[in-house]
């Protein structure tokens, strides 16, 4: 039987401009948009890890670009020019095309081919254990906050991971409960924290600044407010700061901060928090030795300031759902001298 078609009409190219333009000035707004606007990016690479993983992307985008042009030039194509006419008969039906069926097999292979080509070495060098003489820096993974470890200084902080430049480092990654994953786009590509297993990433920093990250997996309630940020310092900036926090802590000589290092170790805290040179040595929360030191608090969603540090104290979990530190129902008087006290550990 001879079927019916009915004629179907291709919009015409000239109605979607006004459509495909604004998608090209969107892309082009997202693309153009500073790292002053969008500091946490990966177009910003600031080690030797990161420019690796970046060049592989641009060289796949490039590729992917080509070959999407080629292909979306011929289907243009052969829609426009051998679309259907008004009242043309049924075309030809035919079973394939040897020639056309093992072209598009073996392109696509070779394509992936090449990028496997790229990508292999890239992988199996950046999985590779560190160059000997590498400093080894603990990165634990902690719900809601990170912790930074110098196990050669004997230094433990939160929230802020310090990197000398030019020098390699080995983050030695792991959670001490359930899976997080550290990520510092400028410092390179994501890895998982386990709670049974060390992850490594090893990295040279090559420009100081200051560039946040994040957690990316999903790790409870607050994994979006676990944030952090790395400071890469000159040598002798990172030098001085890591003395600095092989100090232990300085004792209060005013008297509200005094009254407030007293309070912290009546009022539960030191059950989880350590406080070095003080009986405090809790291990749930932040080491809080030098936390004045730290510019900002909680896994980094707040400013270390007098403000913050009330309100975060006063309810924790009512800032960051979820929180390991619970609500202590601390009065007015106690908020004002552990802020004190906490403001004076430098
Ligand atoms: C049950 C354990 C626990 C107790 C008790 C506790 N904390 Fe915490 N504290 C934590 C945890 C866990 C965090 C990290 C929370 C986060 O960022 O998700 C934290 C974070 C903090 C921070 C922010 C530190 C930083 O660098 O991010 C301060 C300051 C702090 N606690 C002070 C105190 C004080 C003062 C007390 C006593 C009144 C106290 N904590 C009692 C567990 C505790
Ligand atoms: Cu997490």
């Amino acid at each position: 039987m001879r079927q019916r078609w009915h004629f179907v009409r291709i919009p015409r190219v000239r109605q979607a401009l006004p459509a495909l333009a604004a998608m090209a000035l969107l892309v082009l707004a997202t693309a153009c948009s500073s790292e002053a606007q969008n500091p946490q990016t990966a177009f910003n690479p600031r080690s030797d890890y990161a420019n690796v993983g970046l060049d592989l992307f641009k060289l796949i985008i490039v590729l992917g670009v080509i070959i999407g042009v080629l292909v979306e030039v011929v289907l243009v194509y052969t829609a426009v020019r051998y679309r259907r006419k008004a009242r043309d008969p049924l075309p030809p039906q035919i079973h394939g095309n040897t020639i056309i069926e093992v072209l598009w097999t073996t392109g696509p292979v070779i394509v992936v081919g090449a990028i496997l080509f790229y990508t292999l070495p890239v992988i199996f060098s950046t999985q590779a254990p560190a160059p000997a003489g590498a400093m080894n820096i603990d990165v634990t993974g902690h719900q809601f906050w990170w912790e930074f470890g110098y196990p050669d200084a004997g230094v433990l902080t939160a929230n802020e991971i310090h990197l000398p430049v030019g020098q390699t480092v080995n983050l030695v990654l792991q959670s001490d409960d359930v899976i997080h994953s550290f990520w510092v786009p400028a410092l390179g590509g994501k890895r998982d924290a386990f709670p049974s297993h060390t992850n490594y990433i090893w990295l040279k920093a090559d420009s100081v600044g200051e560039f946040p990250g994040q957690c990316y997996q999903l790790c409870g309630y607050s994994h979006g407010n676990m944030r952090e940020k790395a400071i890469i310092q000159s040598p002798a900036d990172f030098q001085a700061w890591l003395t600095a926090q092989q100090a232990p802590a300085v004792t209060p000589t005013d008297p509200t901060a005094a009254e407030g290092a007293q309070l912290f170790q009546t009022r539960g805290c030191s059950a989880c928090h350590t406080i070095n040179g003080t009986p405090a040595e809790g291990k749930v929360g932040p080491n809080l030795t030098h936390v004045a030191s730290r510019s900002v608090i909680a896994g980094s969603i707040l400013d270390n300031n007098a403000p913050n540090l009330r309100r975060w104290l006063s309810d924790p979990p009512g800032i960051k759902p979820g929180s390991i530190m619970p609500n202590l129902g601390l009065n007015d008087h106690e908020l004002d001298v552990l802020v004190a006290y906490l403001q004076s550990l430098q």
